[in-house]
């Protein structure tokens, strides 16, 4: 490997990897989630995280406040509530401060049930 690549391979494993589950109120486009946070294959603790929302297809429509998500039960885990304001595709962002600085924007189809990631 050259350096170049080491160097990038070094990188990836210390870009945090973000995994969310979301479940429906029931009350409506309300949801509540788990974040789940990795790095470097490990939980990653103590960030602060800021969750904001928006739907790639209506750029602007919407303006769903960024909130903190509080820490969860487990390591690397956080829990926040999404008050969305209609079904469908939203972009979520994740702000991460603290320990790491980094910004992940991940696709998630919503539903009435919760939420689906979309992979492209
Ligand atoms: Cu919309």
């Amino acid at each position: 490997m050259d350096k170049a690549a080491l160097l990038l391979s070094l990188v990836l494993a210390q870009t945090p990897q973000a995994d969310l589950r979301c479940t429906s109120t029931g009350q409506d486009f309300v949801y509540d989630c788990t974040v789940m946070l990795m790095r470097g294959g490990r939980p990653l603790e103590g960030a602060e995280v800021t969750v904001g929302a928006d739907m790639p297809s209506m750029p602007m429509a919407h303006s769903v406040r960024p909130s903190k998500a509080t820490p969860g039960t487990k390591p690397g885990e956080y829990r926040l509530r999404l008050d969305l304001e209609m079904l469908g595709e939203w972009a979520i962002k994740l702000r991460l401060a603290g320990p790491v600085r980094d910004q992940l924007i991940l696709h998630y189809e919503f539903d009435s049930k919760g939420a689906t990631q979309i992979r492209r």
